[in-house]
């Protein structure tokens, strides 16, 4: 018998720019996923000036869910999801991100979409900005280096808000917000539209766009619970658990810093401030950040309901050598191997422990109510008799979801739902690859962007079936 709550909301996640397609359809603008080239595990995506002609922009077609949606959610309720979690293109809302109107084809689309879902008994979890912003206003503004974009963002979140009110009760503000942190080069264009200039500090400016970014969500949460009270409306965080590599109180000083220094924005976004190890580091930067007193109120009258997070992997820290008091020298330095765990093709340590480690861990610290919004494996499939059996995807799923049961029976943790990431293949979001799977159901799509789009059951579809018809029991 299980023991997670009747109303668990089981489902699974995307995100607009990665499954939609249909990128220039019905008044679309450009996003900044619009620009980026595809990849692979050792090629890194490239940021492109504008589209340019003869590249790979494997986010332009995508998985066309724009026109394929109507039988992908049959799909999805046949799977019994109870919770869809995807995203709203700014872009088919805003096109440029700084019109005074809205595109209306674009907010049809979603209400035809979410009717869809709703009639399938299936409850939509939206977020708000997840890796595609308007590029314009990149181009036009700076990004999120500029306070203009709160005014943009919240207008967006407004339009939104009131449009679904009666349709989405669940939402999230910023996907991944502190991705950002580590000031890696693809995170800074996908979080905040931020291609660091020579000469410019990469590093203040992720500052200052995540304080612009935390006052934008803080401002939402409130208009928001205005447009409706029933909202639940939460954070977004990557958690990965960074550990000490040994017992050794340096590497101890380090993890523990490396951890302050990636959720610095869940003590924002869901105890209302910044904590006083980054004060103190912001003012011996003398990085005299754009912080008004103004903002700090708005911060602390804007938490979030709940954390939504993803969870995919742990890792482990090591203090460097003549590592500066402040232990802030970035994870690519300091972060090795943990040679207990095994690893995905792409080298993500798989840790099922770290994330009822994570539950424990956000739980004690903020006493929120929790979403394991992502989860998953991104792995090679291969297709032989015309099935796929993923059996090495369903090993995943079911220890994380062991562990995660354990933090619900054993440790008392509140979790709303599980929503494992893209349960439908779609464009991985670090490679712009098709081949970095981590579906239930596979789509007929490769690389080079060459396929039939058309859908198939991996062997995990029917397992994961049965572990939602069972509430969790059946795993
Ligand atoms: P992909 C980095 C680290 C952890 C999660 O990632 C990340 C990233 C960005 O690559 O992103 C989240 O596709 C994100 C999704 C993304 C998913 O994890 O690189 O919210 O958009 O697709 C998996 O394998």
């Amino acid at each position: 018998m299980s023991t997670l709550p009747k109303d668990f909301l089981w489902g699974g996640a995307v995100a607009a720019h990665q499954l939609e397609g249909a990128w220039q359809e019905d008044g679309k603008g450009i996003s900044v996923a619009d620009v980026m080239t595809v990849g692979d595990n050792k090629t890194e995506r490239e940021i492109t000036d504008g589209v340019k002609p003869g590249l790979n922009y494997p986010n332009h077609e995508a998985i066309d869910f724009y026109h394929r949606y109507h039988d992908d959610v049959k799909l999805f309720a046949e799977m019994g999801m109870k919770a869809f979690r995807t995203s709203i293109a700014w872009t088919r809302i805003f096109p440029n991100g700084d019109e005074d109107e809205p595109n209306e084809a674009g907010l049809k689309f979603y209400d035809d979409l979410f009717d869809e879902l709703l009639a399938h008994g299936i409850e939509p979890v939206i977020t708000l900005s997840h890796f595609e912003m308007p590029y314009h206003l990149v181009t036009e503004y700076g990004g999120w280096r500029n306070r203009k974009m709160i005014d943009f963002f919240t207008k967006f979140a407004t339009v939104v808000f009131k449009r679904y009110k009666d349709k989405v009760k669940y939402w999230m503000t910023f996907n991944e917000i502190n991705n950002q942190a580590g000031l890696n080069k693809f995170a800074l264009w996908t979080n905040s539209g931020i291609n660091p200039q020579p000469g410019e500090d990469a590093e203040r400016e992720m500052y200052q766009a995540s304080h612009y970014e935390i006052v934008a969500s803080a401002l939402a949460v409130q208009i928001g619970h205005k447009i409706n009270p029933d909202f639940q409306i939460g954070a977004m965080f990557a958690m990965g658990p960074v550990y000490p590599v040994t017992p050794d109180p340096k590497n101890v000083m380090k993890a523990e810093r490396a951890m302050q220094a990636n959720y610095f924005y869940a003590d924002a976004q869901c105890k209302g401030r910044y904590p006083a190890w980054l004060k103190k580091y912001w003012e011996r930067k003398q990085y005299d950040l754009d912080i008004t007193l103004a903002d700090e109120d708005v911060i602390k009258a804007g938490t979030v309901d709940y954390i939504g997070f993803s969870y995919y992997a742990s890792h482990a820290a090591q203090a460097v050598d003549g590592e500066a008091d402040d232990y802030m020298t970035r994870a690519k330095d300091s972060e090795v191997n943990n040679p207990t765990l095994k690893q995905s093709d792409w080298g993500w340590l798989i840790d099922p422990v770290g994330l009822r480690y994570t539950l424990n861990w956000l739980s004690d610290r903020y006493d929120l109510p929790l979403f394991i919004v992502e989860n998953g494996l991104g792995a090679f499939d291969k297709i032989e008799d015309g099935k796929i059996h993923d059996d090495y995807r369903i090993d995943y799923l079911r220890e994380h979801i062991k562990q995660m049961e354990l933090a619900v029976n054993v440790d008392g943790v509140k979790l709303m739902g599980y929503t494992p990431w893209g349960f439908i293949d779609l464009v991985s979001a670090g490679t712009g690859q098709m081949d970095k799977r981590y579906g239930m159901i596979y789509v007929d799509k490769n690389d080079a962007g060459e396929g039939t789009l058309k859908r198939m059951k991996k062997d995990s579809f029917d397992w994961y079936r049965k572990v939602i018809e069972s509430n969790g029991a059946d795993l």
